[in-house]
């Protein structure tokens, strides 16, 4: 496996070439849009290999909390039926269009709502998908920069979390991550 670790206050922090649907962390992130009704990419994957379950539960937060859907930036958790980890924390992270709509802004809170949550339930470990760099385009270098520095600036205040892996799905987004990592966390 291809896999990089890092050292962040008591934290590792690893970089992961693999399919996040495959990971034992006590959770995962799933890159979901708005109606959390499931989608292509990391979320289809999710659904599809997780089962049934999961739809059902997206669709009780959608009627009892949110009724006109997850806003931007928001997170909510789900178990995670016959996937390998045990819950799902579902986020939404912004549609790409040039920079200057808020898009760094809303894809750190993304990252940010995810750790909150996953600190809340007192998780010891999480995995991330490169959330918004698929069908949300978001360009991977800076989406990179703003997920290693969030999570890095996150961790360092807590110590429950005691593991993140990003979980990247090509060699090429693999690079990238690795890339800013080293230069990040130097
Ligand atoms: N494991 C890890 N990473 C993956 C996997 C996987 N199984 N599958 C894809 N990726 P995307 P977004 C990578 O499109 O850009 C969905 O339809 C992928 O290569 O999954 O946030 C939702 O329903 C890319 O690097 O999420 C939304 O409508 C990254 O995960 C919308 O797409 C994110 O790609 C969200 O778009």
């Amino acid at each position: 496996m291809i896999n990089c670790k890092f050292n962040i206050h008591k934290t590792v922090f690893q970089l992961i070439l693999a399919d996040i649907t495959e990971m034992d962390t006590e959770v995962i992130v799933n890159a979901a849009n708005s109606s959390l009704l499931g989608g292509g990419g990391v979320d289809g994957s999710i659904h599809q290999k997780g089962g049934p379950s999961i739809l059902n539960e997206c669709k009780k937060i959608r009627r009892y909390s949110f009724p006109d859907g997850l806003p931007t930036g928001n997170a909510v958790l789900t178990s995670a039926g016959n996937l390998k980890t045990s819950f799902i924390i579902h986020t939404v992270g912004p549609i790409w269009s040039d920079g200057f709509h808020g898009e760094p802004e809303f894809l750190k809170k993304a990252y940010v709502s995810s750790l909150k949550l996953a600190l809340s339930k007192g998780f010891s470990s999480i995995s991330f998908p490169s959330i918004s760099t698929g069908t949300y385009k978001y360009p991977l270098k800076e989406a990179s920069v703003i997920a290693i520095s969030t999570i890095k600036d996150f961790v360092a205040t807590q110590e429950i979390i005691s593991r993140v892996a990003m979980v990247l799905f090509s060699i090429k987004t693999y690079k990238i991550y690795l890339a800013s990592a080293q230069e990040i966390l130097k």
